[in-house]
């Protein structure tokens, strides 16, 4: 607990462009939990370079990732908005924690697999032990929830076992995270085919919407929609497009599947397909404006990634010195 608060960790990597599934599935649960509980969001940069980065593109894509933080509506002064790289504890955590984390657990890890089988000329050992530093960002904070897309669950599941086995030798060390999946737009496919992610490092720009594209491009994507030939609006499994776009237009407008399925009774594809479009576009031209107007202002997002590195720093402390301790290093001699 801090501040009479539940804590709250999550993350994501300055990878790529972020995509209406990163916002529907994270960044916009991020937001509405952000009142309710002490929130610690991080550009996890040290993630990132598990895959090969050109630094210039880097550092920009991280710090276009915070002010994206900041315009998607969490405000700096009540969450904790840093990038990763600047909190030694979590590079610190993850190797205590790696000694006690099993190659057979990370050896099972689908994204270590996936990653793997995608940059095969580079499966790095950071590769592997992704999970390991992923279970010490959530862990140094103490954190009680973590929202995720569904696809980083079995990251969570480790994160728990190695807190669960960690705590079992030597007390009660850390809290155990429970993850949080938002009910609606935990896994949004993408636009060219519904049986695969919406992904940022998808090689075909149009099966994403990207949340930095102009409102022209969103709907010419969303008109492009790979559908079917069944000719309904029906929410099922056995029309994969027409649900994903549901879906979307779902968690943007705030409806249910069945609000939705009953506004377009009898509607062709085309007309559903302009009101996803428009839903998507009153969703994300808010969020531009603000990222536009944020980036004029250097000097603000400058000592928002001062102030609250410093912050994040002084609660992954408390952790660290809690658990070097118990691992038995050494007292520091003031
Ligand atoms: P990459 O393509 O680089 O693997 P990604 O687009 O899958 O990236 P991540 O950085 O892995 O995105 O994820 C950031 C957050 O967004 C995570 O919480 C993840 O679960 C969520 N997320 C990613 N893609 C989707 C999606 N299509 N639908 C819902 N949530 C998603
Ligand atoms: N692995 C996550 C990003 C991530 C994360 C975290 C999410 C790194 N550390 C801690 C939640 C909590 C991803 O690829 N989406």
């Amino acid at each position: 607990m801090i501040n009479d608060k539940k804590v709250l960790f999550s993350g994501m990597q300055a990878t790529g462009n972020l995509t209406l599934g990163n916002y529907l599935g994270a960044l916009k649960n991020w937001v509405a939990l952000s009142d309710e509980y002490e929130c610690f969001y991080s550009v996890v940069d040290l993630h990132s370079i598990t895959v090969r980065q050109d630094p210039a593109v880097l550092r920009k894509r991280a710090r276009a990732l915070l002010t994206l933080y900041i315009a998607a509506g969490l405000d700096p002064e009540k969450n904790c908005i840093y990038y990763q790289s600047h909190v030694s504890g979590h590079a610190e955590l993850s190797w205590i924690l790696s000694c006690f984390t099993y190659m057979g657990e990370l050896n099972r890890m689908t994204q270590f697999k996936d990653k793997a089988a995608k940059h095969a000329d580079n499966i790095n050992a950071g590769l592997f032990t992704y999970p390991v530093l992923m279970a010490a960002d959530i862990l140094l904070f103490q954190s009680d929830v973590v929202p995720v897309g569904i696809d980083q669950m079995q990251h969570l599941e480790l994160t728990r076992d190695v807190a669960q086995r960690f705590n079992a030798i030597y007390g009660d060390v850390f809290t155990i995270p429970e993850a949080y999946i938002g009910k609606t737009g935990a896994k949004i496919m993408s636009l060219q085919d519904p049986a695969k992610k919406m992904s940022k490092s998808d090689e075909n720009p149009n099966g994403s919407i990207y949340l930095m594209d102009d409102p022209d491009t969103i709907m010419r994507k969303c008109k492009r929609a790979v559908t079917d030939s069944m000719a309904q609006i029906v929410y099922s499994d056995e029309q994969p497009g027409v649900k994903n776009l549901l879906n979307i237009y779902c968690a943007c407008s705030g409806k249910t599947p069945d609000e939705a399925v009953k506004e377009f009774d009898g509607k062709g594809y085309g007309e559903f397909k302009m009101a996803v479009g428009e839903e998507v576009v009153s969703v994300l031209k808010p969020i531009q404006d603000r990222v536009k107007e944020l980036e004029k202002d250097k000097v603000y997002i400058d000592n928002v990634i001062k102030n609250n590195a410093e912050k994040a720093s002084y609660y992954a402390n408390k952790t660290l010195r809690k658990v070097q301790k118990k691992v038995g290093f050494p007292e520091r001699i003031r």
